[in-house]
């Protein structure tokens, strides 16, 4: 994909790439520990009978065939199971990928028998204690001290575009004034965060230069840091010279479209600084993106992919209460990919770090419905009450009153 000059467009540092993908396929602990609170199991047993009934699917890609074998005999022996492709069985070498299904007693006994086995099935008990441990990991994002994903299902961040160009509101704020009292409604209407960008990056957009994009920025950014002193707020940008004079000016925190890749100061940026980094997955440019996506496995390309990211955010030293992961709905993905996503977004929760979604306005409702952008609500409302339920913590949405009832009522229902 072609890169404009004007975009300083790295991979950023090294990163040692792991030889397996594991990523879970089916979440229904809290199912599982509201059924056996509601039987009158006490508080302290919940956990051990949960971990008994826990069934998980492991998706693991990477796999060396006579890996895969030895893999299902001792699934077996546990009393778990692995789907394998025929090819194994019929002693086809080349990559596997199984589906490994089991509950959370069965994988610790797997993963204790894998370590003294060969073909590098002593790496992917590494890989699967990784994931595990991962998915439980509390959901936190901490501004000035505070988890702000504490005693919350969701948290609603609330779009203010303070650009010419963006695909649902361009130019209707480009006014710092319109923009600050627009931040000040959304805060007023119950959004959690306020997420501030001053270049549009939809699908075909022109990349605008650090200068420009700051005189849009800085007046808003003072003015809501100002008239909400308290508010959590966000700022939309892949420029570490965007980054720093908005974090001088009261941003709280960074959300990178390109999770890191565009601008290879960001992330050390964010790290010196302490501020919390989205780390969203796309490819390519905003401006060519959609020219021609493709996925062989969607799912789990994304979750790779944004595993990479996610190792270099940390290797830069951010952690825990500082990064939050986002599939990219719309970046560099067909209809069927982003609805694939929301589908089986549990899988991000191997990473272990909260999920943000933003389909708000976006061309798959379109795409599905036939509705223009300026009727897509409804379209919005669904998917995002669908990725609530599949994991989502964060919603980034434009229309801020609307979520505040339709989440807080699929909240109330899980
Ligand atoms: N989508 C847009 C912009 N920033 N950031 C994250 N983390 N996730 C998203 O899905 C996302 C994002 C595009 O929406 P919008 O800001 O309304 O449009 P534009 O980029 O045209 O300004």
């Amino acid at each position: 994909m072609n890169e404009p000059a004007n975009r300083a467009v790295s991979v950023g540092p090294p990163i040692q790439r792991c030889r397996f993908n594991v990523f879970p396929l089916d979440l229904q602990r809290e199912e599982r520990r509201r059924a056996l609170l509601a039987l009158g199991v006490s508080e302290e047993g919940v956990p051990h009978l949960a971990r008994r009934m826990d069934a998980l699917l492991l998706h693991v890609q990477g796999l060396d065939a006579r890996g895969a074998a030895i893999l299902k005999q001792d699934m077996l022996s546990v009393g778990g199971e692995v789907a394998l492709p025929d090819t194994v069985s019929r002693f086809v070498q080349g990559p596997v990928t199984a589906l490994l299904m089991g509950t959370r007693r069965q994988y610790g006994y797997l993963v204790k028998g894998l370590k003294a086995q060969p073909y590098g099935l002593k790496g992917l008990s590494v890989e699967i204690e990784h994931c595990l441990q991962r998915m439980d990991r509390p959901r936190t994002l901490v501004v000035r001290g505070k988890n702000l994903l504490e005693g919350r299902r969701f948290l609603i961040m609330g779009v203010v575009n303070v650009t010419p160009d963006s695909f649902s509101d361009g130019g209707k704020y480009l006014d710092p004034a319109a923009a600050i009292e627009h931040g000040k409604r959304l805060a007023a209407e119950g959004a959690g965060i306020l997420d501030l960008g001053a270049e549009s990056s939809r699908p075909g957009s022109e990349p605008v230069s650090e200068e420009e994009e700051k005189r849009r920025l800085i007046p808003v950014l003072e003015g809501l840091r100002r008239a909400l002193p308290d508010m959590p707020l966000s700022v939309d940008t892949t420029k570490a010279a965007v980054a720093a004079p908005a974090l001088d000016a009261g941003a709280d925190m960074i959300n990178d479209i390109s999770g890191g890749a565009f601008d290879p100061d960001l992330v050390p940026l964010c790290a010196q600084r302490g501020a919390p980094l989205v780390l969203m997955h796309s490819r390519g440019e905003p401006k060519t993106m959609q020219e021609a996506p493709s996925y062989d496995d969607c799912v789990a390309e994304v979750v790779a992919e944004l595993r990479t990211r996610m190792e270099a955010a940390e290797a830069a030293g951010l952690g825990p209460g500082q990064i939050v992961v986002d599939p990219g709905f719309g970046f560099a993905k067909r209809p069927e990919d982003n609805l694939a996503l929301i589908a089986h977004l549990e899988a991000l929760s191997c990473l272990g770090y909260p999920i943000l979604l933003g389909a708000s306005r976006k061309r798959t409702i379109g795409a599905l419905t036939g509705a223009p952008v300026e009727d897509r609500l409804p379209g919005t409302l669904a998917l995002h009450t669908a990725a609530l339920l599949k994991g989502a913590s964060i919603l980034r949405v434009h229309d801020v009153r609307e979520h505040a009832q339709a989440l807080a009522c699929a909240a109330a229902v899980v």
